[in-house]
């Protein structure tokens, strides 16, 4: 029988491996292991693990190598299950440090206290590719924040993207199917360019307005740092009077909101596989962190759950910018790589359900769905339901939550009564009134299955995204669905998809139909006018910052290297980064002005850059590899430039030396040197931009 003890003293302690009180931030070790000697996992030095215990040199291996069966067993079981969508993921850790101007819509604490800092850290995924599959697909990008606040972990759990596929999650299982690799062959990976995604989409039109916006150049971001996110849904926040607001939360990123072009993406798939993990980590490495604003819509609760028309439990609908301004609540910046892929990338664990007081759900189906889904799949992937233990899924506040046992339980848990009330650990832990209540919501209705009728309207929406978008933006959209569509075999599905795009916009319907070789799709109804939402637009006008960009410069011994330092000085102050390109790997140049090598001919390709430029002085290749580089970036609407005679390398290799976006000057001074900045800051060069699409659907050329 336990004895009764102190009360005082008998709070149930959790400790854990590492000796901390559960609650407590555990001093982690990143290493999760210590001392210098290999040893087996019972802490055994060994003398030799590359030799197996052998009968002789010759063999038999003997079944008493205990280290031999441990070593392979362990490694037998290396692998868990790859989420069953964004599988695909890098991450970071960060700091979200608020501006306190949410103080009138929320409690949450993290939001509500100026300068609060919180530790944070980000998911980013594709959705529909394997763990190993491109980083440069189209596709939706995952966003998923876990704020480690004073009051439990709050995961906003989002994407790229405003808007979903489907308005209630029952049919997530049926749009995953049907994204994902075909079941016989598992072909296509990582991709929607294939018959059951298009039979879907065109099937349950509510899929278009989301469908649009991958179709766009939103699917194919240039890096994380340069991506929107997105809550999607409505979440209803609770201020400290107890007034309820709806909110659709944003994440701005300071440094813009940029694409890849669709073929710089294909190549980037072979080429570079890790083009935006790499992105993110090197960009940390080299203290060019990524820097995002957290910002609201707020939107009226005034019963109707409706702003504008606009039904605001449908997650297919945004609300526009214009109607409903994002106000900024803070800031987070991504400032420190992950040490361990595994035990932080792949076993973090978000969870739409993971909230804090101050912010609440709605009823979306999209996100009830949700409810359960975050935290059923980690039983299967993280082996148990335990997995809030792991050190990158503890809160950083304490922690007593009466949940025992099971697989994988790494607390040593003290005490006795694992319920309440009980009289024999002291009556604790106790409840705390003032902990997550949820603010009384009205129910009422038939049970039933079955949509608002506000649910209904799929199209008014798409036309707006379209119609709010630069030609160049539409030129995009229009290739994409082509070429999607071009991959279809299935004739009858591609007729159903032009028949959606005609009720969405018959000027679209008609090119796309073109580049298909099918007939316009006549007679039926399209959305009328619409008023447009320029802030849906990704184009600048206005340089914006270039941190974290790449600039290839070709060299030799003979180039100006003092031209290349001056121009890497005033580029690292951007928080860019030059790259010298040259023939053969090592150095260039003799004595204090020697230079190294950083990418060779071979080992540089134009997917890498965002801007090329050839020193005065290099030796005039005729490399292919320098043609296709040059050539390449001049097709993707990137930056080129020379100085000096570099400028015949350009010409040489068939840039036009007038052409849009080409930069000379004598000599790489400072008046040089912004050029490139400030065309850097433009992104791309989109007079150039018909020039990697196919007639039939450039119809800015
Ligand atoms: Fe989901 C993962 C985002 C709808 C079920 N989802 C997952 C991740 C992100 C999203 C970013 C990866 C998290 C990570 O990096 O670990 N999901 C969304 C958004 C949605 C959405 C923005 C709609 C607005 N998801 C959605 C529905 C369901 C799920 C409707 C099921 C009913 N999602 C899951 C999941 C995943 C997941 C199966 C897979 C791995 C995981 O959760 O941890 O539970």
């Amino acid at each position: 029988m336990p004895t009764r003890r102190k009360p005082d003293q008998n709070a149930p302690e959790i400790v854990t491996p590492t000796g901390a009180k559960t609650g407590e931030r555990e001093p982690i070790d990143p290493r999760a292991q210590s001392g210098d000697y290999l040893t087996t996992a019972q802490g055994l030095r060994l003398p030799d693990t590359d030799h197996s215990l052998k009968a002789g040199r010759r063999g038999p291996t003997l079944l008493e190598d205990f280290h031999l069966r441990e070593k392979i067993t362990h490694f037998d079981h290396e692998r868990i299950p790859e989420r069953v969508v964004h599988a695909r993921g890098a991450a970071a850790h960060g700091v979200f440090v608020s501006y306190g101007t949410a103080a009138s819509i929320t409690k949450a604490g993290f939001l509500a206290e100026k300068g609060k800092e919180t530790e944070v850290f980000v998911r980013f995924s594709t959705v529909l590719g394997s763990r190993g599959s491109a980083d440069t697909v189209r596709d939706t990008r995952g966003f998923a924040v876990k704020f480690y606040t004073d009051e439990g972990n709050f995961d906003l759990v989002g994407n790229n993207m405003p808007v979903f596929f489907i308005q209630d999650g029952i049919k997530f299982p049926d749009i995953i199917h049907a994204g994902k690799p075909h079941p016989d062959r598992e072909i296509p990976q990582a991709q929607s360019a294939h018959d059951t995604f298009w039979d879907f989409v065109s099937l349950h039109t509510e899929a278009t307005h989301h469908v649009f916006w991958n179709m766009s150049d939103r699917g194919i971001p240039r890096s994380y740092r340069t991506m929107e996110g997105f809550g999607v849904h409505t979440f209803r926040t609770v201020d400290p009077e107890g007034g309820t607001h709806l909110v659709k939360f944003h994440w701005k990123p300071v440094a813009g909101v940029h694409s890849l072009v669709w073929e710089e993406a294909q190549i980037a798939a072979g080429v570079d596989p890790d083009f935006h993990r790499r992105d993110l980590a090197d960009g940390i490495e080299a203290g060019a962190f990524l820097e995002y604003d957290l910002g609201v819509q707020v939107l009226p609760d005034d019963g109707t759950e409706t702003f504008e028309g606009i039904d605001l439990l449908d997650p297919t609908k945004i609300v526009p910018e214009e109607l409903a301004p994002v106000q900024l609540l803070g800031r987070l910046t991504l400032n420190r790589n992950p040490t361990n892929y595994f035990a932080e990338t792949e076993q973090v664990a978000f969870h739409t359900g993971h909230l804090v007081p101050g912010i609440e759900v709605t009823n979306d189906p999209l996100m009830q769905a949700r409810m359960f889904s975050y935290l059923d799949t980690q039983l299967t992937r993280l082996g148990g339901p335990n997995f809030s233990q792991l050190p990158i899924n503890r809160p950083h506040v304490p922690v007593n939550d009466m949940l025992r046992d099971g697989m994988h339980q790494t607390a040593v848990h003290t005490g006795v009564a694992p319920y309440r009330p009980n009289s024999l650990d002291g009556g604790l832990p106790e409840v705390d009134p003032e902990g997550y209540v949820q603010v009384p919501r009205l129910v009422e209705g038939e049970v039933g299955r079955g949509n608002p009728l506000s649910f209904e309207d799929h199209f008014t929406q798409p036309a707006l995204f379209y119609r709010s978008l630069t030609p160049v933006e539409q030129a995009h959209i229009a290739e994409a669905f082509t070429f999607e569509l071009g991959k279809v075999y299935e004739q009858a599905i591609k007729e159903r998809e032009l028949a959606v795009l005609a009720q969405v916009d018959a000027g679209l319907a008609a090119i796309v139909a073109e580049g298909l070789g099918l007939p316009v799709p006549t007679g039926l109804p399209e959305v009328g006018e619409v008023l447009p939402s320029p802030a849906l637009s990704q184009v600048v006008e206005v340089p914006g910052p270039i941190a974290g960009r790449k600039i290839g410069v070709i060299a030799d011994s003979g180039s100006d290297l003092a031209g290349v330092r001056t121009l890497r000085k005033a580029l690292a102050k951007q928080g860019a980064q030059l790259l010298v390109i040259a023939p053969t790997g090592g150095f260039i140049g003799k004595g204090r002005s020697k230079e190294v090598v950083d990418r060779t001919v071979l080992t540089a390709r134009s997917i890498e850059f965002d801007a090329v430029l050839v020193a005065a002085g290099t030796g005039h290749s005729a490399d292919i590899k320098v043609v296709i580089l040059l050539q390449e970036m001049y097709r993707h609407c990137k930056a080129l430039g020379a100085w000096g005679d570099g400028i015949e390398v350009l010409t040489g290799s068939g840039i036009p030396e007038d052409g849009p976006g080409v930069l000379h000057a004598d000599s790489a001074d400072k008046t040089f040197a912004a050029e490139l900045i400030a065309s850097l800051g433009l992104h791309r060069v989109w007079e150039r931009a018909d020039l990697v699409m196919a007639d039939a659907v450039a119809p800015v050329r």
